[in-house]
């Protein structure tokens, strides 16, 4: 693997979830594999999980890791030709540049600001450093996709599945801030892959882009979607068309107990209690949102492999 930026990046998703299965079952068996390699980790907005599970997934195999929170280092341009006589001190160029000297993977958070579509969507700072940087580029959730997650989500679920093709339900929840569209654009893409019944459900207004879901079927009925889920996935995002806003506070979409029928609970974490979900299903034996946190560790260890591999 030459990168991991996109679900489309891997060749073969049901290879590759039994591949992390492995990996879980003995963690080590890899670790010769990155040794005196380097991970960078770049963070330009917060995280628990994908710092944590990344770092531990790079020193299973063996790698050195070095973060850097980008908010403490300098200011960075992305546009060419710039006068840079204003706030921004660095130029992605010599940054990625520099960057690939101390790295041989450099990992990136960068969320959106979700006030320009067309900007977020063209994915300027995730392009940057996959232009400038000579070392493979792995993503830990851009503008718009979030893909690490979504092969820990895919790992989660073959795990669960107690029948051969489950049904699978992405439920939109209210959250009081603006969220972006990445979780669910890689969850969509990724169970598309998959061969299950997938479906979502969302209030009016908050359909995703489109050549994301392409002909996933979409209900504005969530009781209807719900009706007999194995696995109902449950996440916020801001709308698509009126880009970056929250439309609807509608609290009748939070998840329950009563809603969730026998299903599973999963959500990316992390989630506002009582808002997005109440106690009584995080609480409950239905949520596997630890284990899924817990399959963060091995998507990314499979990730690495596979980059480590074609190094
Ligand atoms: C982020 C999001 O929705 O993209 C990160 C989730 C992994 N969530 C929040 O900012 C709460
Ligand atoms: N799910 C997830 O990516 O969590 P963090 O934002 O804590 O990394």
């Amino acid at each position: 693997m030459k990168k991991y930026t996109n679900i489309n990046d891997i060749k073969n998703v049901t290879e590759i979830i039994k591949e992390a299965l492995e990996l879980k079952k003995n963690p080590f068996q890899y670790e010769e594999l990155g040794k005196h390699k380097t991970l960078v980790m770049l963070f330009f907005n917060s995280s628990l999980r994908t710092r944590l599970s990344t770092e531990k997934a790079a020193k299973n195999l063996g790698m050195e890791v070095m973060v850097l929170n980008v908010n403490d280092a300098w200011n960075l341009e992305y546009e060419d030709g710039t006068v840079m006589s204003l706030d921004t001190a660095e130029h992605i160029k010599e940054a990625c540049q520099v960057l690939s000297q101390y790295a041989d993977i450099i990992a990136v958070r960068a969320f959106p600001d979700l006030k320009n579509k067309e900007k977020d969507e063209s994915e300027f700072m995730l392009n940057s450093f996959l232009k400038h940087a000579t070392v493979p580029v792995l993503s830990m959730e851009s503008a718009t996709a979030h893909p690490l997650q979504a092969l820990a989500d895919a790992i989660t679920i073959e795990e669960l599945k107690n029948k051969k093709k489950p049904k699978v339900v992405l439920s939109w929840a209210p959250h009081p801030k603006a969220l972006p569209q990445a979780v669910p654009n890689s969850f969509v893409t990724m169970m598309q892959k998959l061969d299950i019944n997938f479906s979502i459900t969302h209030p009016k207004g908050y359909n995703l882009n489109p050549e994301i879901t392409k002909n996933t079927r979409i209900n504005h009925n969530q009781e209807e979607a719900l009706k007999d889920a194995d696995f109902v996935y449950v996440k916020n995002w801001s709308s698509y068309e009126k880009y970056g806003k929250i439309l609807s506070e509608d609290t009748n979409w939070m998840m329950t107990k009563e809603k969730l029928g026998h299903a599973k609970f999963m959500h990316c974490l992390p989630v506002r209690r009582n808002f997005v979900v109440e106690d009584a299903v995080l609480d409950s034996n239905q949520s596997v949102v630890i284990q899924e946190a817990r399959n963060r560790t091995y998507s990314a260890q499979v990730v690495l492999k596979k980059i480590l591999e074609n190094l």
